[in-house]
């Protein structure tokens, strides 16, 4: 199985190369950019790409393949969808080709970008502010993933609803039914009362779910925390001096679909009654973002401090969190990363929130 390489000026020539040397069913194994010395004319220099490639008479039936070339086709065939993808993009985009053609560099951050989910036009300015189509950026194009990232990090807003302070904190969670709300409480819980020590109360203003407020029930027995039901504003009223002493409150509330605009209203003259609550809107990550910017701007009613983007394990496409916090502007104040409960939840971090989207 002989391996070869070809380098060009540009990956059109390169693969061109392998087709002419190889034939058309050649196997392109890799593709990489030549560490070549990036001065403007450097880039004009041969070689800059390679591709390694062989014939594809060596193409046989999987079952004869050793594993460890099960992998490397496996490696193979990620590369050609790369390339798939930017031929794809380029072919949308010509001022995005002009660009990449000023800072090469830019080809490697743009489909990464792209791949984390965050939206095109957003990718597109990231990479405008980063400097990556300017001229002058070309020799200093080493530093440009590092730059990128610092923009996405600037639109990110990050925020502690339960940092120390004198008072007492009531938070409410809110949003769409199962996103991960009463989940999510317990973690809270088991992080406030077992790790910081600090007294929790729980309430429960879930009166349409059969079983909702069982579940918080048996996290708060769990957590030996004490949990009241409130169906009615007097309720809650009821329930909040009575966990007047605690150092913060928990309120679980009724999953429901942002569309329901009387349920909506409902819910806001309950958490809405009482200006000490401060409500946190749960969005599942592994939604689509039109879906979840809808569901933004509807609880937005509730007059929101905070985002928790939930589910973050089950999607890769985690770059909805940028999106979302591009299109309405709320600081992050949690991450949940799985069912488990209590480890699976993250104080945002705009460091922890840029690795879990680009790792
Ligand atoms: N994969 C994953 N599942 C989660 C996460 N958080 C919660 N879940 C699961 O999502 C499902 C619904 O969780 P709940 O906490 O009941 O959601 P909810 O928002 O209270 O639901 P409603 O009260 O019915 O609106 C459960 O199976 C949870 O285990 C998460 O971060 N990742
Ligand atoms: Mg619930």
């Amino acid at each position: 199985m002989e391996v070869r390489r070809f380098q060009a000026d540009t990956i059109q020539e390169a693969t061109y190369m392998v087709k002419r040397d190889l034939g058309s069913d050649a196997l392109i194994l890799s593709t990489r950019k030549l560490d070549v010395e990036k001065g403007a004319s450097a880039y004009r220099t041969k070689g800059l790409f390679e591709i390694s490639a062989m014939a594809g008479e060596t193409r046989r039936d999987s079952t004869r393949v050793p594993p460890q070339d099960l992998a490397f086709f496996d490696a193979l065939k990620s590369e050609l969808m790369n390339i798939k993808e930017m031929l794809f993009l380029l072919g949308r985009s010509r001022p995005l080709a002009e660009g990449f053609a000023a800072n090469p560099e830019a080809m490697d951050v743009y489909p990464k970008m792209i791949r984390s989910g965050i939206s095109e036009p957003y990718v597109h300015a990231f990479l405008k502010k980063a400097g990556a189509f300017d001229e002058d950026m070309r020799s200093d194009s080493n530093g440009l993933h590092e730059r990128v990232l610092k923009e996405v990090s600037k639109v990110i807003d990050i925020t502690d609803p339960f940092a120390r302070t004198e008072g007492q904190i009531v938070a409410a969670l809110v949003g769409p039914t199962g996103v991960g709300k009463t989940t999510t409480i317990a973690k809270l819980v088991a992080d406030l009362s077992l790790k910081q020590k600090r007294t929790v109360g729980l309430i429960s203003i879930d009166n349409y779910r059969i079983g909702a407020m069982e579940q918080l029930k048996t996290y708060a027995a769990i957590l030996g925390v004490p949990c009241f039901p409130a169906f009615s504003c007097a309720d809650l009223q009821f329930a909040l001096r009575r966990l007047n002493e605690k150092d913060v409150i928990l309120i679980d509330t009724a999953g429901q679909s942002h569309y329901d605009m009387e349920r909506m209203k409902e819910m806001a003259a309950l958490v809405g009654s009482d200006r000490s609550i401060k409500s946190h809107l749960l969005l599942s990550t592994a939604t689509s973002a039109s879906e979840m910017d809808s569901a933004a701007r509807n609880f937005g009613r509730l007059n929101l401090s905070s985002y928790i983007f939930t589910k973050t394990d089950e999607t890769r496409a985690r770059g909805v969190i940028v999106n979302q916090s591009f299109k309405l502007k709320m600081p992050i104040s949690f991450i949940t990363t799985g069912q488990r409960v209590p480890e699976d939840i993250l104080k945002a971090t705009r460091t922890g929130i840029l690795s879990l989207i680009f790792q």
